[in-house]
């Protein structure tokens, strides 16, 4: 139907992955499930919602950051650029870097979710009909390779990883996701990464717990997505939203908090909670610049150039391999 969209590589994680680590979550000291398992289709549609929230300032500050220096990014890109984007979700930001690059020559969005990659890969494709989009569903925190076809327009690599998703990791599991991004891309290729910048513990936990509930919903979902896929049966209205700014470990983490003693059941395993037991479901590390910028150098990336915005909410860096 799109003449630009190719077909999709398929290496969504099966209900089996996440059925283990549920498992090996709820059985851990404290308890912890891991935040990649958001994004079904509800939850990627919940943290849409969640971008445009009054306080969830990284959506707005970063898409300004991006307006503003997009020439400079397509100047560093060269013609014929192909953009790989890592967490590609709803494709908003992409579109503005699409529409700034001089004749990009391929757009590889990454996404875990299947369902709404794929939507939001025929959006794009209607709106970039000479564009060829190669969408990926994977888990990037695994390796995998693109498949490129043969083009000659082809120019420079650039990869893409908005939002602050690198926040997401481990510190050295970001190094690790960098060290890999390396290699996937190869020397001389770019990278545009957008990092949260470490605030005032208010503004932190307000854009993490909004008054119109929409964190509380995403999080929540994840107990909803075990339900659906599981077949578990975790009284959602049994627990409730937290997120907590950790200044000594710089990031917010988010839990859910049980409200009563509670069982939940998954195959053989039954899964105890006393009332305020926690399950952690979310770290989200915000770096300094300077901080940021020795992690990468470390996993094979210089620097090229780093921006914010007038408050210093944000920063967007380009990094080279
Ligand atoms: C995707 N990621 C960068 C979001 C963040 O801000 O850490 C996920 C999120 N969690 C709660 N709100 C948004």
């Amino acid at each position: 139907m799109f003449r630009s969209l190719r077909k999709l590589q398929d290496l969504e994680p099966s209900v089996a992955d996440f059925r283990d680590e549920v498992i090996e979550g709820l059985t851990s000291v404290p308890k912890t499930l891991p935040c990649k398992f958001f994004y079904d289709t509800e939850g990627s549609i919940l943290f849409d919602r969640i971008c445009e929230v009054p306080a969830y300032y990284l959506t707005r500050t970063e898409c300004a950051i991006l307006a503003r220096h997009a020439p400079d990014i397509a100047e560093f890109a060269g013609p014929g650029a192909r953009l790989v984007e890592f967490g590609s979700g709803a494709g908003i930001k992409v579109r503005r870097l699409l529409n700034a690059l001089s004749d990009p020559s391929a757009y590889v969005p990454i996404d875990i979710s299947r369902t709404h990659l794929l939507r939001a890969a025929e959006a794009l494709a209607e709106d970039f009909p000479n564009l060829p989009i190669m969408p990926v569903c994977a888990d990037y925190t695994r390796s995998f390779t693109i498949p490129w076809q043969q083009n000659k327009k082809a120019g420079r690599l650039v990869g893409f990883f908005p939002g602050s998703t690198i926040g997401n990791f481990m510190p050295s599991e970001m190094q690790d996701f960098f060290r890999r991004s390396a290699r996937l891309l190869g020397p001389g290729s770019l990278m545009i990464v957008g990092v949260d910048l470490p605030k005032d513990k208010n503004i932190l936990e307000a854009a993490y717990d909004d008054r119109e509930g929409a964190t509380a919903a995403f999080n929540l979902n994840l107990l909803r997505r075990a339900n659906r896929e599981l077949y578990m049966n975790f009284n959602v209205s049994a627990f409730k939203h937290e997120a907590q700014w950790n200044a000594a470990a710089s990031r917010v983490e988010m839990y859910l908090v049980s409200l009563v003693r509670q069982s939940v059941k998954l195959n053989g395993y039954r899964f105890d909670f006393l009332p305020g037991e926690k399950i952690h479901t979310e770290n989200s590390y915000k770096y300094t610049i300077s901080d940021f910028i020795r992690l990468v150098k470390a996993a094979g990336y210089e620097k090229i150039a780093a921006w914010t915005d007038e408050d210093d909410l944000f920063s967007v860096h380009v990094l080279r391999v």
